[in-house]
């Protein structure tokens, strides 16, 4: 993605999203952190892009170093999958970077991106930073109480690219997953880009077990790479078998114009099995099974998640008669793995028979094999006469 494209997104993402709640501190000396993790930091060259995991519970702050050496720009990504985690930064003099407030720094450009499962990324690019040990500080908005892996990239800007690909983020136990990397580029005579071919370049792979696998990612045509020498590297990696987070980090490596360069990228995948949400009438219970026109009536649903996945984000829709006009209430809820969640709605009685439905959508993780299970619904009488 060009680089103005991607300033131009992130400043969307601030827009339209606000600010994260981000603790900001008015003094300039640096606040006490619960943790202070030193980052995988490379050496000599401490202008070498940085890979850090880590998981965080609700009510923590997790706070890494990373060293910034002499670089004209440097971007901090933090990355996770569903829900949503906040990231903010400490200059190496002590100044907190909140990105709550934009057009306070008027060279640092952040944000995070909000789908409807939660956010997966927040980055921060900082054009001229202070050399020295930054800090980078992550704390959660909405994470579960088993907690939340993440990654931070911290990656500073060159004339070279190798963005990862890596898509879709969300696999089943044994499913392949095509890593690639690229295409590629590097500025050329005149401005022109350039294709690499010529690199080096592997994927380090964090299992959920905590095991680094490496594979080499190539750009010959083969290996799951689509087309040889178009500086698009790729690779297949196969052993998924354990449910979980895996960490995918891709180191290229080379030499152009006769510089060493090195450039990381990363990302993480979820390895789950699917939920199967299912429902039956007799999990529908009205709290008045014969209500008065106008009284209002509690609807509870029992839903229950039989599959061996979490369905961590369950829409369940309520209505009456007819899907979209009869809309009464569309709550989000987590159905654990052969667990049940109960949803309740209110419903205003409307005089006459009517039918009250109950749908369980799963919005995120895999994707349901059973889906005809997934909605119920009850008959209800509702009197003409309203309550005396
Ligand atoms: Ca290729
Ligand atoms: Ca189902």
């Amino acid at each position: 993605m060009k680089l103005g494209l991607f300033l131009s997104l992130v400043l969307i993402s601030i827009i339209l999203l606000g600010g994260c709640a981000v603790e900001q501190s008015a003094s300039p000396t640096l606040s006490p952190s619960p943790t202070v993790t030193p980052g995988n930091t490379p050496s000599p060259a401490e202008e070498q892009d940085q890979v850090i995991y880590g998981k965080i519970y609700p009510g923590e702050e997790k706070s890494h170093e990373v060293l910034v050496g002499n670089v004209t720009r440097v971007s901090f990504e933090l990355k996770w999958i569903e829900h949503k985690l906040c990231l903010s930064l400490t200059t190496p003099s002590g100044k907190p970077i909140d990105f709550s407030v934009p057009g306070v720094y008027r060279n640092i450009c952040c944000g995070y991106d909000d789908g409807t499962c939660g956010g997966t990324q927040a980055s921060c690019t900082i054009d001229n930073p202070e050399q020295g040990k930054w800090i980078v500080h992550v704390s959660p908005v909405d994470v579960p109480p088993g907690g939340k892996d993440y990654l931070v990239l911290v990656s500073s800007q060159t004339e070279i690219n190798f963005p990862l690909d890596v898509y879709p983020q969300i696999y089943t136990p044994g499913q392949p997953i095509r890593i690639m990397s690229g295409p590629a580029l590097t500025l050329g005579p005149g401005g022109s880009r350039e294709v690499i071919t010529w690199a080096s370049v592997v994927a380090d792979i964090v299992t959920p077990a905590n095991v680094t696998e490496r594979l080499v990612l190539y750009d010959d045509g083969l290996h799951g790479d689509s087309q040889a020498d178009d500086g698009t590297y790729t690779n297949v990696f196969t052993d998924t078998s354990s449910p979980g987070i895996y960490g995918i980090s891709v180191t290229a490596s080379g030499t152009e114009n006769g510089v060493k360069f090195q450039k990381r990228d990363a990302t993480l995948v979820w390895v789950s099995p699917p939920p199967d949400l299912s429902i039956d009438a007799s999990d529908i219970v009205f709290s008045n099974d014969n209500p008065y026109d106008g009284e209002s009536i509690s609807i509870t649903a029992t839903v229950h998640n039989i599959g061996e996945g979490d369905a961590t984000f369950a829409r369940i829709r309520f209505y009456y008669d007819e899907r979209w006009r009869g809309e009464i209430s569309v709550p989000i809820v987590r159905v654990p793995a052969g667990g049940t969640a109960e949803v309740k709605a209110w419903w205003v009685a409307q005089a006459g028979d009517h039918n009250i439905y109950v749908n369980a959508e799963n919005l995120c993780s895999v994707e349901e094999r059973n889906l005809s299970n997934n909605e119920s619904h009850r008959p209800i009488h509702v009197s003409v006469e309203t309550k005396q």
